[in-house]
Parts: structure tokens; sequence; C-alpha cells
């Protein structure tokens, strides 16, 4: 039985990234099944609601104000247009809603706005998540009292390499929204990307870093750099897939009851590197054919690759064959898909 940890050392992470690659696999699918139905797949969609004209400098992102990206500013978007958009992914089977903002923080005038977003896709019956930037405590709290759910904000990187991917804020500030975030009872997403240019070893410090905070995040988004020219980190050398997989069996290992999410750059992914990832841990995506500004996987194949490898989108409230209580001690981990007694899951 696993437990949950905080105190992972970078050399039991590299340890876990060295294991031959079936050995790997094996450990992080039985971790999966511990605490999650293996066949079942959580599905969000993502809106940007306000797109461009960024003041930050991250160099993977398209939506930087200094890049030249072709991605045109926008204002933020109505709060019924923003609807009609949840109703839609609603309707195409998404539990969850995320909205993103284009922003190194919102000012405090943004928030009603975003509030009565938030609360209108709530009262869809949908999970909310918003991805603003920074947020004071007060700001995280104006959000949980509108309905919010979840608040995605990422680490992005290792410590060490932070430096070389953003310089207009510290870490140590991202640090703080997530404690904001937890202190105001919300629910955090938190993961970053990989294929940056770091090393393995920075790969393991990103999973480090995201195990050893306070709590583990519910979500941990894992994103594959997705190059766009104009951003810095265009033409940045490929990572081999199959470190990329390692990459998620790892982080399901060290966060056994996290939703591991295949996030930004599923796209360039084919069939079978997708099937290799939801069989090292991976049990979430974004679903629909946008992301943020840039293009996601096509809403149609994705349910085809679903029916081809026997997933199912993960129903609203059965995210974990153990939510809500922890698994009973002795309790069995099992080696083949087995109906979960769903009367356990609150
Ligand atoms: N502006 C807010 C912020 O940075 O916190 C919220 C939106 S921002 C686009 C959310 C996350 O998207 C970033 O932290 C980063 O991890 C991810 N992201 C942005 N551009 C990406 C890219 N080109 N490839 C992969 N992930 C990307
Ligand atoms: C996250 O970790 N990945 C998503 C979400 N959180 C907001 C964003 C990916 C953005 C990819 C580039 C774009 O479409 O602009
Ligand atoms: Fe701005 Fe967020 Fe893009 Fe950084 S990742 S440039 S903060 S939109």
């Amino acid at each position: 039985m696993s437990v949950i940890r905080h105190d992972w050392q970078r050399e039991e992470l590299l340890a876990l990234f060295g294991l031959p690659f079936p050995e790997l696999l094996h450990r992080a699918a039985s971790v999966h099944r511990e605490h999650f139905r293996p066949d079942e797949v959580q599905v969000s969609t993502l809106l940007s609601v306000k797109t461009g004209g960024c003041p930050e400098d991250c160099s993977y992102c398209p939506q930087a104000q200094r890049y030249h990206t072709g991605v045109r500013a926008q204002k933020l978007m109505s709060t019924e247009a923003v609807v009609a958009k949840a109703r839609a992914a609603q309707a195409a089977g998404a539990s969850r809603f995320c909205m993103g903002a284009a922003w190194r923080e919102p000012k405090d005038r943004d928030i009603p706005k975003v509030a009565k977003m938030i609360a209108e896709v709530k009262a869809l019956g949908l999970e909310t998540c918003a991805t603003l930037g920074m947020l004071s405590g007060t700001q995280a709290r104006a959000l949980k009292d509108a309905g919010l759910d979840y608040y995605n904000h990422n680490l992005d990187t290792a410590p060490e390499f932070y430096g070389d991917i953003i310089t207009t804020r510290e870490q140590q500030e991202r640090l703080d929204t997530l404690a904001h975030v937890r202190d105001a009872g919300m629910k955090t997403c938190c993961g970053g990307i990989i294929g940056m240019g770091e090393t393995r070893e920075q790969r393991a410090g990103l999973l480090q870093a995201l195990a050893n905070l306070p709590a583990h995040p519910d979500s941990v988004p894992i994103n594959r750099l997705v190059q766009v020219a104009g951003t810095p980190l265009h033409g940045t050398r490929e990572l081999d897939p199959f470190e990329f997989v390692r990459t998620i069996a790892v982080a399901r290992i060290i966060m056994p009851r996290s939703m591991v999410r295949l996030s930004a750059g599923r796209e360039s992914m084919n069939d079978e590197l997708q099937a290799l990832c939801f069989l090292a841990g991976a049990n979430s995506i974004f679903y629909g054919d946008r992301l943020l500004s840039t293009g996601n996987n096509d809403a149609a194949h994705d349910m085809e690759l679903f029916a081809r490898l026997g997933l199912k989108p993960m129903p609203l409230h059965g995210a974990g064959i153990d939510a809500g209580e922890p698994m009973k001690a002795g309790g069995t981990v099992h080696a083949e898909i087995v109906e979960p007694d769903r009367s356990q899951a609150a």
C-alpha cells in the first residue's frame, strides 16, 4: 500500500526514473489501481477567457506580449459567452471547466467579473477551475466564495532551472499563491512543463517540489512543451517520448492520490504514446479542440481512442475508488479491473 509522503529525496526519484521501463510502468500501474479505477479518465475542458497581451516573460508562452507569436490580445470575455462555452463542453462530456487568463495577476476590479463567471458555470453542475496568475489571500477567498473548486497555478520546473525560464516572478511567489489557495479551502491543480531543455535531474526536481508541497496537488498537470514560433523555447531539442512516459510514471508513484493530467502537448503525441501514458498512471486529460491559445486533439478522435482502449470518462463524483475516505488498511490491491464499491465513495 503506497503511503503519502512529503519527504521525497532527489536520489529516490532518480532511482525510480532509472528503473527498467517495464518495471517502472508496473510499479506506477500498481499504485494507480490502489486509488483509482484504471479504466477511468477525468476530462476537463479549457477556455481562454482573456487571451494574450501578458506582461510576463515565461519563455515557453505564446501569450507573452513581448514575443511575436501572432496571438492577438483580447479583453476579458463576457459571462454570457463563457457560460455558452461551458454548456457546450458539458454537453460534449466534460466534467470540469477551467477558465484561463493571460494575466500576471488579476486586478481587484477583475475579481467580481470572474466571480460571476465562476458562479454561473458552477450552477450548470460542472466542477470549476480557474488559472489567472498570482492571487492574494483576499482574492483567493473571493473566488472560493463564488464557487471555485480548483485553482491551477504551476511550479513549471525545478527550482534550480526556474530562473532560466522565467525572470519576471520568483518561484517563491508561486508557492505563496498556492498557500493562499489552500488556505481559502480550494483544491490545488499544480504541475509543470517537460521538454524545455531540462535534465532528468531537473525533471525529478520538479516532481520532488510538487510532492513535497504541504499537500499533494489534487490535480497534477504534466505539460509537454508546445513549441510556438516566436517564443524563446521554439527549437528546443525534442524530449525522448519514453522519458515523458517515465515522468508520468514517477509522478503517479510519488503522488498516488492525485489526478495526473496529460495536458498541453497531447496533440503531438500519437495514440500509442498516449496509451503508454495511461498505462503509466495518467488519468486526466484536457478535452476539446483548443487549449488556451493553441490547438488540442480533436474531441471525436479522443472518444474513439477511449473506446479503442476501453477507457471511459470519470463520473463527476467518482474521483478515485477511495474518494472521501482513506482506503482501509489491508484494502485489496486489484490486479484486474474490478467494480469498486461506490457506496464507500463520498
Ligand atoms: N497566466 C497564468 C499563469 O501563468 O499562471 C495562467 C495561464 S498559463 C498559460 C498556465 C500554464 O500553462 C503555465 O503555467 C504553463 O505551465 C502552461 N503553458 C503555457 N504555455 C505552454 C506551452 N507552450 N507548452 C506547455 N505548457 C504551457
Ligand atoms: C496547465 O498546466 N496547462 C494548461 C492549463 N494548465 C491552463 C494550459 C496549457 C497552455 C498551452 C499553450 C496555450 O494553448 O496557450
Ligand atoms: Fe503570462 Fe501565464 Fe503566459 Fe506566463 S504563462 S506569459 S504568466 S499567460
